[in-house]
């Protein structure tokens, strides 16, 4: 697999139903109008952008929990919307970038990504697993859970939710399997006890802020790929959540955890990820403009516009290797 068509399909999703918090729906807005779609076009990336999904035509009578879920309906058929949108990009050979909106959205960019290229691996770059179940979950925000509907953790551990009169409205996601071989994490540091076990049993590639200061944010990526793509052939889903970074850096975001990733450190996966060759598509996730100071909500910006340069190929940003300078003598 190597992503050629320098076409990249911008998906605005202004989303919040996988949380509580009102105004993360405003982040894709923020991110376009602060220029992104034409940085890339100046990055000479043909960019399709033809508006932000609104979703209008989903709406859900009525959408009371199922166990402890929230807004369950509601956000099964956003995402299975955007699992459409983002399959559909995919097979024209554009890269698909989605704008959130809250994590939930990943539950569809990832099965979007899969209908396309189903030996996929998917990085998580993110504060937190997002990998309860239905059952293991305190908050029932959905944000919390895609990558337990993605690896059909959830259908197997919590029953219940299949019990209930009606069939569980997540059905759409019953033939998408990311396998837990294939998921690898950098940046942890809020990870639930339920979540925890989760990743141990499944074995599943976790690099938490330790690990990033232990051995340096190179080899982390370095350790990832190894983990979930050994031999540099799968193509890779990079799903950020800008609150993997540290508050001082991205502070508009619902869910800030201190000790996160530098500025650098969120830039080199990005950049890294780009040099495989195999990135094969991006989400910005959980931008929310309503969250700080208005200063505050621009930086966020600015610094999610700049990641997703990054990962698409940012050619001032790094040098060339003939560029470089020797290291120094020992
Ligand atoms: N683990 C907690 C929960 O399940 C908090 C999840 C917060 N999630 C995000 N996305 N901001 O990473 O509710
Ligand atoms: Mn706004
Ligand atoms: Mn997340
Ligand atoms: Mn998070």
């Amino acid at each position: 697999f190597v992503c050629e068509a320098k076409t990249v399909a911008i998906i605005g999703c202004p989303f919040s139903g996988g949380q509580s918090k009102a105004g993360v729906d405003h982040g894709p807005i923020h991110l376009v109008n602060a220029g992104l779609a034409q940085q890339l076009s100046g990055l000479g990336w043909n960019v399709k952008f033809e508006g932000h999904h609104a979703f209008e035509d989903i709406t859900t009578q009525s959408d009371p929990p199922i166990g402890k879920m929230k807004n369950p309906r509601l956000v099964s058929r956003v995402t299975e919307a955007v699992a459409k949108v983002v399959g559909d990009h995919a097979s024209q050979g554009r890269l698909p970038l989605t704008l959130g909106g809250d994590h939930s959205l990943a539950m569809g960019t990832i099965a979007g990504t899969l209908s396309k290229h189903p030996d996929a691996c998917v990085i998580w770059v993110d504060a937190h697993a997002d990998l309860n179940t239905p059952e293991t979950t305190d908050s029932g925000n959905i944000h919390g859970m895609p990558l337990s509907f993605l690896m059909s953790l959830a259908s197997s551990q919590s029953l219940n939710y299949k019990s209930e009169s009606e069939p569980t409205p997540f059905a759409w996601l019953d033939n998408v399997h990311l396998p837990p071989s294939r998921l690898a994490y950098i940046g942890l540091r809020d990870v639930d006890a339920g979540e925890k076990a989760l990743l141990r049993e499944h074995d599943i590639a976790a690099f938490s802020m330790h690990e990033v200061d232990r051995y340096g944010i190179g080899q982390v990526v370095e350790m990832a790929l190894d983990r979930v793509n050994p031999g540099r052939e799968r193509p890779i889903h990079l799903s950020f959540d800008v609150d993997a970074l540290d508050p001082t850096v991205a502070p508009s975001t619902g869910t800030p955890v201190r000790g996160g990733l530098t500025f650098r450190e969120g830039h080199y996966i990005c950049e890294r990820l780009w040099e495989t060759g195999l990135l094969a598509a991006v989400d910005l996730m959980e931008v929310n403009p309503s969250l700080a100071d208005e200063q505050s909500v621009e930086q966020t910006v600015a610094v999610g516009c700049s990641l997703v340069r990054a990962a698409l190929d940012a050619p001032d940003d790094h040098l060339s290797s003939a560029q470089c300078l020797e290291p120094p003598a020992p």
